[in-house]
């Protein structure tokens, strides 16, 4: 039978691959890709490290009493032993200095991600619905305004400043690797800031449960070099394409006879509808359903034929549609880079 000190190290041995299970993979916190999620995973760091001192510590201490050899227990009339000096110390003056260190070490954190050290030239409105996210590019004058959903790009080393509200329920947005969390709450507006130092596409989450699809509630966020960046935002906030041949034009028509009008804005049409994401650039994004698919010719097809199967209790309805129709439709939409 192995003795307690080499089952320790086994213990120990089991768990680590759990935790490191945990951490190794994107989107986790604990591989930031910018200065402020940094801090965040530095923070993460130092409260397990505390954590787990504390834990084997007081497990110590239980132990050692059990390993005695207790020969005065059949003495009724013996006092347990008790040391007022030790109570003290390990009961008030350790916790007090862990917990005031603990505090320290957090104001400072939040104070390190609070502001961006320079002020952000580009500012998105983040609007959380259930469940996908509307994207407002924010500019001086209005014709350099646009809206997206589910994908955020940002230029890879630059502050971005967030302006986070909720057009329903609470949500919360959360790109791990980038920044902490901030809450999108009903008839409030939350300032907040993004940046990413390494070039590469973040997943983001909604962190805070808000219903039946929340667990498909997640965004992009693309952050590439300056020239693509402003390239992307460009097409983007560019009405959608003509239709120039005949397919397409008949997609157009499909999709204005049908009730994708109602839900559904397509910038240069007269589809204004509000209630689901803006399709004016729906070719260009990397996802459908605010990440639960992604983006291809067939997915398009399954999600419009039957958005249900892919997110059961979604705001998209089932549309009917014969097989020219959703040919044409599709081909249209296609076309929408
Ligand atoms: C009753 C309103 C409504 C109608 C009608 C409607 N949609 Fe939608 N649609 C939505 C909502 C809401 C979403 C977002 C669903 C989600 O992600 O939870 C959505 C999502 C989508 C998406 C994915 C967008 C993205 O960025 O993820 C596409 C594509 C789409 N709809 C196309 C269509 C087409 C084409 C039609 C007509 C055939 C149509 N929709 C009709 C409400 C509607
Ligand atoms: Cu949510």
């Amino acid at each position: 039978m192995p003795t307690d000190s080499s089952r320790s190290p086994l213990a120990a041995a089991l768990l680590l691959p759990l935790v490191a299970a945990a951490c190794a993979h994107a989107p986790s916190p604990m591989l930031p890709a910018s200065e402020p999620a940094a801090h965040l995973a530095t923070l993460g760091w130092w409260l397990i490290g505390v954590a787990t001192l504390v834990f084997l510590v007081v497990l110590f201490m239980l132990l050692v009493p059990l390993r005695e050899r207790r020969h005065t227990i059949d003495r009724a009339d013996v006092a347990p032993p008790h040391n007022e000096r030790l109570i003290l110390i390990a009961g008030a003056l350790v916790p007090a200095i862990i917990l005031i260190g603990v505090y320290i070490g957090t104001l400072q954190t939040l104070n390190a991600t609070a502001t961006p050290a320079v002020r952000p030239k580009y500012m998105i409105e983040v609007t959380g619905h259930q469940w996908w996210w509307e994207i407002h590019y924010v500019s001086a004058d209005s014709s350099g305004e646009f809206t997206t959903a589910n994908e955020i790009h940002i230029p890879v080393g630059e502050p971005v400043a967030l302006r986070v509200a909720s057009g329903d329920v609470a949500h919360s947005f959360w790109v791990p690797q980038l920044q902490g969390k901030i809450d999108a709450i009903p008839g409030q507006t939350n300032s907040f800031w993004i940046r990413a130092d390494k070039v590469g596409t973040y997943r983001g989450e909604c962190a805070e449960y808000c219903g039946t699809q929340h667990a498909h509630m997640a965004m992009a966020v693309v952050a590439e070099p300056m020239d693509k960046f402003q390239e992307w935002m460009r097409t983007q906030r560019a009405p959608a394409p003509e239709p120039t041949d005949s397919l397409s034009t008949r997609g157009l028509a499909v999709f204005k006879s049908a009730p994708c009008v109602l839900c559904h804005t397509i910038r240069g049409t007269d589809a204004g509808g509000r209630m689901g994401p803006d399709l004016t650039h729906i070719a260009t994004r990397l996802t459908l359903g605010a990440g639960a698919v992604d983006n291809t010719p067939g997915t398009m097809a399954g999600w419009i034929a039957n958005a249900q199967a892919f997110k059961p209790g979604s705001d998209m309805p089932q549309i009917q549609l014969d097989g020219k129709s959703m040919s044409a439709l599709l081909a249209y939409l296609e076309t929408l880079r």
